[in-house]
């Protein structure tokens, strides 16, 4: 019944399993929303019947006498407390304050700029390297410092972002200018960026596949052209074999 919901509604591919959550709460809400839109269309017709000037040729100065309307709002209001408080509420909070372990997750930093998306791993060591806001530039957009050994083997690249499949991915989102908003409809996630913020996100997906990324914040002329950056989701193998070999390429051009 839900699938056959969500594939009228035309939801969009879903690849974590933190986005079902997301996908239950507007299914339901439409639910409620169809409720609503057939019951005041009933209304609307017995209205029209009720209350026309045939039936009454003389105005009633009274008007409704029994109180099924305000039972019908409270019921409806409830309806939309249960939505808010047992659904909607704690699903921010888990996406807000429940985040995964780092250390059993794939970390990623991500700057947005105009108009690409800026990503960097900690390599293979699992550690970054120091950064600094006084060291960005055009060409170093994290503030790299290339002095620290543990950034040795961190590694950066544009708008291609890989990350394992069925493992947490943490990414901390800013950006280089104005505010663009990191969004990958198929995790289920959207997070602002915003200059001179460093604000985690975080999603588990479970499908392997190449997913695009969208700014889901107007941020000037070339806005649709952020729609270049894919998220591609592999198997651990593939994702160690790909940030091994970017690690060694970026030693072995600094040597
Ligand atoms: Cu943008």
């Amino acid at each position: 019944m839900k699938e056959w919901f969500s594939k009228l509604l035309g939801m969009p591919p879903l690849a974590s399993s933190n986005g079902q959550d997301v996908d239950d709460l507007i299914i339901y809400v439409h639910w409620l929303m169809i409720a609503l839109f057939v019951g005041w269309i009933i209304y609307f017709f017995y209205a029209l019947y009720r209350f026309s000037s045939a039936r009454n040729p003389k105005a009633d100065y009274h008007g409704v006498r029994n109180h099924a309307s305000s039972y019908i709002e409270l019921a409806v209001a409830g309806v939309e407390a249960v939505l808010l408080i047992f659904i909607a509420v704690p699903l921010w909070a888990r996406a807000v304050d429940k985040f995964p372990p780092a250390d059993k997750s794939t970390v990623i930093q991500v700057v947005a700029q105009q108009f690409a998306w800026n990503a960097r791993y900690a390599g293979p060591d699992g550690i970054f390297g120091k950064q600094d806001m006084k060291l960005v530039s055009l060409t170093n957009v994290f503030g790299v410092d290339p002095s620290d050994p543990n950034g040795a083997d961190d590694v950066q690249v544009l708008n291609e972002i890989h990350v394992p499949v069925g493992k947490p991915v943490i990414i901390y989102v800013s950006s280089k200018d104005v505010i663009h908003s990191l969004k990958i409809i198929a995790m289920r996630v959207c997070q602002d960026a915003i200059p001179g913020l460093r604000i985690p996100c975080w999603f588990t997906p479970t499908k392997i596949g190449r997913y695009q990324i969208n700014c889901a914040q107007l941020c000037g002329s070339g806005h649709a052209g952020m729609t270049g950056g894919f998220l591609t989701v592999e198997s651990q193998a593939d994702f160690d074999k790909g940030l091994n070999s970017k690690t060694a390429k970026k030693i072995q051009s600094a040597e």
